[in-house]
């Protein structure tokens, strides 16, 4: 036991506290430049933090320590997220009030964040179900209603009939409801849309501009799903109806052997023969009681003929109409035409329904099997034999368009964004709807429409938020006499999430959500961390919305994080993922009281890169705690007397602070915070090799280790006396410049060399790394490697790099 790791964490955070150390500088006073460095913010569960907290909020809180040594000003905030289920499923169970839990979970959960010694700016807290907050929620709301992008739509909900409410995803497990395990159907019912839609093709285009980790880009890109290709009409037999499909593969036309039309399509009305009605009418119900996602998944193909034919454009021939659900109505048209020779799903419906298949693209290394997905030269196809796929398909667009019969198209996977719960525990939307059927949004100082109290947090027994039941709520009146009935749905925890970094920079301003300057000396955020769950969700969201405030003028960039990385999944030692069900969940606090913060802080940074994923290991703690220990003999005795002294140190160990100086920055810079922690630890073996406790190593050394362990850093700081030379919050190690490094001495002079004679190696020298040639053969020669090889004749040429390489080319 050498130091009181409990006594000192409370000692300097409560110094850091009252002095307001870590406070950012306002963006009209600095004169510094910025640095934002933003964590994912949590929801307050009362469960407070895990190691997954840890290993996203210690490698932001260290960026953010160091940018600060570094002259930055640095906007490095935490808030929450703290609209949503939880608290409320806790009020229907309990009655206690959402925000009273919230509160409270709040509470628990800043003081747990305080014990870690984050270098969080606690001025700047938000909190999405504040009021004050929430009121620029209903706001940015209304630009997007003013701009077109908000409509109301009927979709699918989950209505479990038995608890006579609404679900929401999560509350329904496997067509069960979570609670009590009743049936749940999906019913439609009106809800508010956003059209992020509108944004699909800058939401892909933009990815370009940000630095983010690849996999996560092209989950993005992947979840928007551009396609391209073409619409195209068919004839139908017999009928005025004409049937549009979408197609990325026009250069197929000629393989179309029949057409599938998804079942809910409306065109089936009219196309439908007598004689079939009654087997699509029992189809149609059939396919109402499955998923997407069942719909999708699902390995045997379905589906029945309608008794209707389509006419191919292209050959004149007529194909028939098949219904059937692996085809999705809100894709495309609806529609498809089938051609199994050259599609999966196509050729299983084929098979499964003994429907012809035809070849139209064949390939060297694909002569015979079907169907053959591949890329090819067209055959049996007309104008488009002989032709590859690509000008295939440009071909077939041309006559398309030429012919008046389609055109070239692109269609997206992206959807809009559902953006209204029939729930209590939300932001309230900010709209009126009025008797003539109009609907307004309330006049911007009106805000925030607050939420009421209500007795009863359960939803309307006819699926409506609570607040349909608040009859005072309910009531409109409007100053010019409108009289209207407020919209009762809440928006989804997504809202404020969509826009919450943006507060951060002008937390106190009740004029804006965000005063213009402010946000473009901050924006965009520098640095963000946080899990790769939020991959498509969450960071789709607020790149549209910041892309939406750009357009209406109110912020200056249009891409809201510059730089993102993910942490790693921490799991439980037995490789699972951690989860309070396993109980394997490892207790962030009771490590922490057990360890102490710093210790904590560094493991967690220790245990491999921050990007992977890791097993939990706790003997490595052992290490990382003998480490700081050491580190504090090192400078303190026995009886806490201070002994480092001003002896004067090596060459050598004098070259390995400043190479420790410029890796911890550059490994800092690049987030590789495991290796940085063990060039800490070679430097302090080296340290101990000293003859005496040197300060001019020791205390930059300090510097080094304050953004992994800076409370231990702080209080060495102080009893080393460096912290007396210095006033107010530079005193603290946290803020001190952070230490040169004279490159000269973190480039080592002598390397070694390999000799090469005849190309292959026969022995190493060591030479300075500008030695003259002459120098380095000279110590060549003197191998009896080298001597063997060369075996006393003639050398005939030298090929010599300094520092690099030594080659001797001697004649056979
Ligand atoms: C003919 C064809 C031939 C097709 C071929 C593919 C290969 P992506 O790339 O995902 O956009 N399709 C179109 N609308 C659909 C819908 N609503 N539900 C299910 N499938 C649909 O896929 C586009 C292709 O998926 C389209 O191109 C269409 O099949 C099908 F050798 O048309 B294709």
């Amino acid at each position: 036991m050498t130091y009181d790791h409990g006594t000192l964490d409370s000692k300097w955070q409560k110094q850091w506290d009252n002095e307001q150390a870590f406070k950012t500088e306002d963006a009209h006073v600095t004169k510094k430049p910025k640095y934002f460095a933003l964590d994912m913010f949590p929801y307050p569960s009362g469960y407070g933090l895990h190691v997954g907290h840890l290993a996203s909020y210690t490698p932001t809180d260290i960026i953010a320590r160091y940018k600060r040594t570094r002259g930055f000003n640095v906007l490095h905030p935490m808030g929450y997220d703290s609209f949503g289920l939880p608290a409320e499923q806790f009020a229907i169970q309990t009655g206690i009030h959402p925000a009273e839990t919230t509160n409270k979970a709040i509470a628990a959960f800043r003081s747990t964040l305080k014990t870690m010694g984050y270098s969080f700016d606690w001025t700047r807290e938000v909190s999405t179900a504040d009021p004050k907050f929430y009121k620029w929620t209903q706001f940015i709301f209304e630009k997007l209603f003013d701009r077109g992008l908000a409509y109301q739509k009927d979709a699918p909900v989950n209505w479990c009939p038995e608890l006579r409410t609404v679900l929401a995803n999560d509350e329904v497990i496997d067509g069960k409801s979570e609670r009590g395990g009743h049936p749940v159907i999906k019913v439609p019912m009106k809800q508010w849309m956003l059209k992020i839609t509108d944004y699909a093709e800058r939401l892909i285009t933009d990815l370009d501009k940000v630095d983010w980790p690849e996999r996560t880009k092209e989950a993005q890109r992947n979840w928007i799903g551009k396609s391209e290709g073409a619409n195209i009409f068919f004839e139908v037999k017999d009928s005025n109806e004409k049937l549009e499909i979408f197609t990325t593969r026009p250069d197929t036309l000629f393989g179309v052997t029949f057409m599938v039309v998804s079942p809910e399509h409306p065109v089936l009305k009219t196309i439908v023969s007598a004689s079939q009605t009654a087997v699509v009418n029992a189809y149609q119900k059939l396919s109402a009681t499955k998923s997407d996602v069942e719909r999708k998944a699902a390995t045997e193909k379905t589906g029945v003929f309608t008794g209707a034919y389509a006419i191919n454009p292209f050959s004149g021939k007529s194909v028939p109409i098949w219904t059937a659900d692996y085809v999705m109505m809100d894709y495309g048209t609806g529609a498809i035409m089938a051609v199994p020779g050259h599609d999966e799903r196509d050729f299983e419906f084929a098979q499964t329904f003994k429907l012809d298949v035809v070849r139209v693209l064949e390939s060297k290394d694909n002569t015979g099997d079907l169907p053959f997905t591949g890329d090819g030269q067209l055959i049996a196809s007309d104008f488009l034999n002989g032709l590859e796929k690509t000008p295939a398909i440009a071909a077939a667009i041309a006559e398309i368009e030429k012919r008046k019969i389609g055109s070239k198209l692109t269609q997206y996977k992206l959807r809009d964004w559902l953006f209204s719960r029939q729930r209590y525990w939300g932001e309230p939307f900010p709209l009126v709807h009025f008797p003539n059927g109009e609907i307004k949004t309330v006049p911007v100082d009106e805000l925030p429409v607050l939420l009421p109290n209500v007795a009863d947090y359960k939803p309307s027994e006819k699926g409506e938020s609570p607040l349909a039941r608040d009859a005072e709520f309910l009531r409109y009146n409007g100053a010019a006499g409108l009289n209207g009935r407020r919209e009762t749905d809440t928006m989804p925890g997504s809202a404020g999430s969509s826009w919450y970094f943006l507060r951060y920079c002008d937390p106190h301003n009740d004029a804006a959500f965000c005063g213009f300057e402010a946000q473009k000396y901050w924006m965009p955020v520098d640095l963000y961390i946080g899990g790769a769950e939020h991959s498509v969700g969450h960071l789709l969201y607020a790149r549209f919305w910041q892309k939406v405030l750009f357009d209406a003028g109110l912020v200056s960039t249009d891409e809201p994080f510059q730089k993102l990385a993910h942490q790693g999944v921490i799991g439980a030692a037995d490789g699972v993922r951690m989860s309070k069900s396993r109980g394997n969940v490892v207790n962030a606090d009771e490590l922490r009281l057990k360890y102490g913060a710093d210790v904590l802080r560094a493991f967690v940074m220790f245990l491999g890169p921050m990007s992977a994923d890791k097993p939990w290991q706790d003997q490595g703690i052992g290490g990382v705690q003998r480490f700081l220990d050491r580190l504090w003999r090192a400078c303190v005795d026995e009886s806490g007397q201070v002994i480092v002294d001003d002896s004067p140190v090596s060459e050598e160990l004098n070259r390995l602070l400043h190479k420790t100086i410029k890796k911890v920055g550059e490994d800092i810079e690049s987030m590789s915070f495991n290796t940085a922690i063990s060039a800490l630890m070679i430097l302090l073996n080296e340290v101990y090799k000293a003859s005496g406790r040197p300060r001019s190593v020791l205390q930059p050394m300090l510097q080094l280790v304050a953004p992994f362990a800076p409370h231990i850093s702080e209080e060495l700081w102080e009893k080393l006396g460096a912290a007396s030379t210095q006033t107010g919050i530079l005193r603290f190690v946290s803020n001190a410049k952070w230490p040169e490094y004279d490159s000269a001495l973190t480039v080592d002079s002598v390397v070694s060399i390999g000799v090469q004679v005849n190309g292959k190696v026969r022995g190493v020298i060591e030479v300075d790394k500008d030695a003259a040639e002459a120098v380095a053969l000279a110590k060549a020669l003197e191998l009896s490697g080298v001597q063997n090889a060369v075996g006393g004749k003639p050398i005939d040429k030298v090929i010599y790099k300094a520092g690099r390489i030594l080659n001797l080319i001697v004649k056979a």
